[in-house]
């Protein structure tokens, strides 16, 4: 019989290292993030002893191959999104924040000093990083930007405010985006800087375990070599980023959304109603066959998209696609799910409802669908109608 999670056998296509990778990071999340996941969600809290962890199954920075990094490729940074996601979209976040946001943007624009500096230690989790792009008046339009950098004499002093920022309760390093009067710069500033402060936002019915909060800069010094150098003047750097994070997502949410229907296929077949079991239902298997198609779509759309990373031939509107579709996909399945567990899918033990409410922010983060929609628009028609 076929795999109920991977009807069109997307697993069969991969190399022996690829199916290493998936193997060890499901053990990683079945043995460790598993147990204790719920409790994180409940008492909204991070599960900062998973940190260890995920370094040495070679986690943080996955996709570079110096610094102490795994060095995979983009399928085996795919299965490592999906298998941390199966367990909850706050491990994966908190991955996606360290090793696409922050350890990225240090190793394509930042000096060798910097790299040195900061990229083993991330890599070995001992450092913690936040990426600090959105601000208060609008998450989607980050070329309004608000907080500026300006030089005073061989320094620079930064002023503003970032808010939603993953991480910022806990990290030891901001990456931080700043407009400048060459345009956008990228500047790293290291908690305990004089002027610069942390606050958590919560209560969040969505990401419990995953700490999010506000950067907040007052006059904020730090010295010239605090610059990413390689940033350009302009927006291409963050959004290069993004599009690593983005990427990371589309794998991602396939996790949240295949535990979900294992967990209502075993529900399903097992509990009966009218003399039948639930599962015998046209109506329930029609919504199951539903929650089949979204993943294996998912699937197949993330799996030719890591092909087209690997060759280095991947566009930012393909990107979108595929966080747009898998998103929509995981959140839809997510929800029948919960549905047809009927009263018991609003109990902790059950997965489906954590997974839902998760992604309401994973579908809003890094782009929500209708800034994807627009990005798609415009490479379709070469009209900008953000
Ligand atoms: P636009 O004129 O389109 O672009 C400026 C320059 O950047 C290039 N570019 C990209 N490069 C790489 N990747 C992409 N995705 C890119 N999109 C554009 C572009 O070619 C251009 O280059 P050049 O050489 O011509 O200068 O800029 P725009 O101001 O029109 O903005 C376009 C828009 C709306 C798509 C962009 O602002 C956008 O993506 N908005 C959404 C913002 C967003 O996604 N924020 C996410 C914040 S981080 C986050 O949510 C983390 S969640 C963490 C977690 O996983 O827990
Ligand atoms: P807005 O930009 O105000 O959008 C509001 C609504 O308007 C949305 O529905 C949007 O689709 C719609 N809209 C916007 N423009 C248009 C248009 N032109 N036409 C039609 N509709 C439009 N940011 C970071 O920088 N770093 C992080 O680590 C980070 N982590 C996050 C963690 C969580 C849990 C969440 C929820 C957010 C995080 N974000 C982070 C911020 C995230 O990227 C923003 O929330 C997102 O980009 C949307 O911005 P906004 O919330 O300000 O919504």
């Amino acid at each position: 019989m076929s795999n109920p999670l991977d009807l069109y056998a997307t697993d069969a296509l991969l190399s022996e290292e690829e199916t290493q990778i998936r193997d060890s990071v499901a053990r990683f999340v079945d043995e460790q993030v598993l147990p204790g996941i719920g409790r994180h969600f409940e008492t909204h809290t991070f599960p900062r002893e998973l940190v260890a962890g995920l370094a040495e199954i070679g986690a943080l920075g996955a996709t570079l191959s110096d610094h102490g990094c795994a060095g995979m490729n983009a399928i085996g940074y795919g299965l490592l999104c999906r298998e941390l996601e199966r367990g909850d979209s706050a491990i994966r976040s908190f991955v996606s924040v360290q090793s696409s946001l922050c350890m990225f943007p240090i190793h394509a624009y930042g000096s060798a000093e910097q790299q040195a500096r900061w990229l083993p230690a991330m890599a070995r989790g001992e450092v913690i990083g936040c990426f600090g792009l959105t601000e208060p008046q609008g998450g989607s339009d980050p070329g309004s930007m608000c907080t500026r950098a300006r030089r005073a004499g061989g320094d620079w002093v930064i002023n503003g405010v970032k808010t939603w920022i993953t991480n910022a309760p806990i990290a030891d390093l901001a990456v931080v985006w700043a407009s400048t009067e060459e345009g956008v710069r990228g500047f790293l500033i290291e908690r305990g800087t004089r002027g610069f402060e942390t606050s958590e936002l919560k209560p969040k019915f969505s990401l419990r375990a995953s700490a999010t909060g506000q950067l907040f800069f007052d006059d904020v010094r730090v010295p010239a070599e605090n610059m990413l150098p390689g940033s350009v003047a302009g927006l291409k750097a963050p959004l290069s980023c993004l599009t690593q994070a983005r990427y990371g997502i589309t794998w991602g949410v396939i996790g949240a959304a295949q535990a979900c229907l294992a967990e209502v296929l075993d529900y399903t077949r097992t509990r009966t109603l009218f003399n039948r079991p639930l599962a015998a239902n046209q109506a329930v298997q029609i919504r199951l066959a539903e929650m089949a198609r979204r993943i294996t779509t998912s699937q197949l759309l993330s799996m030719q998209l890591g092909r087209l990373k690997d060759q280095g031939s991947m566009r930012p509107a393909q990107v979108s696609m595929a966080k747009w579709h898998n998103c929509r996909a995981a959140i839809e399945v997510a929800r029948d799910a919960r549905d047809l567990l009927g009263g018991a899918g609003i109990m902790a033990e059950h997965v489906s409802i954590r997974h839902a409410l998760n992604l309401e922010s994973v579908i809003t983060y890094e782009g929500t669908e209708t800034i994807h929609q627009l990005a798609i628009g415009r490479e379709l028609t070469g009209i900008n109608a953000f």
